[in-house]
């Protein structure tokens, strides 16, 4: 009998899911500022290096990664090995350590070297810091959620999609920079009884509460910054990805993410994503 090859993949999420004990008791003693920035100009947290560190020696080592990067390195690490590439967010929300708020591990598995454009996704996903450790895993057009503990997995809901209606709403940047259109879709949504706002300064977060309950967020483009805040390789399509997996839309404000051709590694892109309708109104309001 001829044993299957491991698949790379696999490796790569069971990596991330037994590491995440690790990194949540690392967080610990690595709340205060490093003295580097990100390629996105942004000050580094101490954890931010140190998850970054330790998720790029794991996942470069495992066969048929071909190259690790991630939103705190300007360098790709390129192993030469030619089946996946790997690209991470090692801590997303990191400004929420100083007072303890949710963050995450947000991952996105290619298989075209770096940087791709979000088709070239075969698997995403994300893992939660909350009041539990929760993953959240798209492949093969399905989303899985998980428990995270002491480097197990255990599954909790398989087949996830986004309830039909929509709840929450979370909108980045400061409302005097933008968009007058944006601004109306943003009072519409508001004016509606049944939705609540639910914006907590971890991306991640916040996408989980649209996964979980429904409803929308976005960081959007800006008057003084076009293409919003968020990452495309490592933020804006891993997320796409997965919500377009459990049933909704993304959008950078008039395509699916997953669309947007990359020209740098730390592209940053407008980011919307939550149930199909939003979306859709959206598009139609900018
Ligand atoms: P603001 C965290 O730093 C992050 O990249 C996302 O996780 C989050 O949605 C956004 O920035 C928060 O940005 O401008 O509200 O502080």
């Amino acid at each position: 009998m001829t044993v299957a090859d491991p698949d790379p993949v696999d490796d790569v999420v069971a990596t991330i899911a037994r590491s995440a004990a690790e990194i949540r008791q690392g967080l610990v003693g690595r709340r205060g500022k490093a003295d580097e920035e990100n390629p996105s100009g942004e000050t580094q947290a101490e954890a931010d290096v140190w998850a970054d560190e330790l998720l790029a020696n794991r996942l470069s080592s495992i066969d048929g990664v071909g190259e690790y990067a991630s939103e705190e390195r300007s360098e790709i690490i390129d192993t030469g090995d030619e089946r996946v590439y790997v690209a991470v967010d090692p801590l997303d929300g990191s400004s929420n350590l100083k007072s303890n708020n949710t963050m995450g591990t947000v991952f996105g598995i290619y298989d075209e070297p770096l940087p791709a454009p979000g088709s070239a996704l075969v698997a995403s996903g994300w893992v939660l810091y909350g009041p539990i450790t929760t993953m959240a895993y798209a492949r093969d057009g399905s989303v899985t959620k998980y428990e995270l503990t002491s480097g197990e997995r255990t599954v909790v809901e398989e087949d996830v999609t986004l309830p039909d209606d929509p709840l929450v709403y979370g909108f980045g940047g400061r409302v005097p920079h933008w968009h007058d259109d944006f601004r109306e879709y943003v009072r519409e949504i508001e004016s509606n009884p049944d939705h609540k706002l639910r914006y907590g300064g971890a991306m991640i977060g916040d996408v989980n509460q649209v996964l979980t309950y429904g409803g929308i967020f976005a960081y959007p483009a800006l008057k003084d910054d076009l293409r919003g805040k968020l990452r495309l390789q490592f933020e804006g399509n891993p997320i796409a990805y997965l919500i377009e997996a459990a049933g909704g839309r993304s959008s950078d404000g008039s395509q699916s993410i997953l669309e947007v051709e990359p020209t740098d590694l730390h592209d940053r892109v407008p980011l919307h994503v939550g149930n199909t309708e939003l979306i859709d109104r959206l598009e139609d309001a900018l």
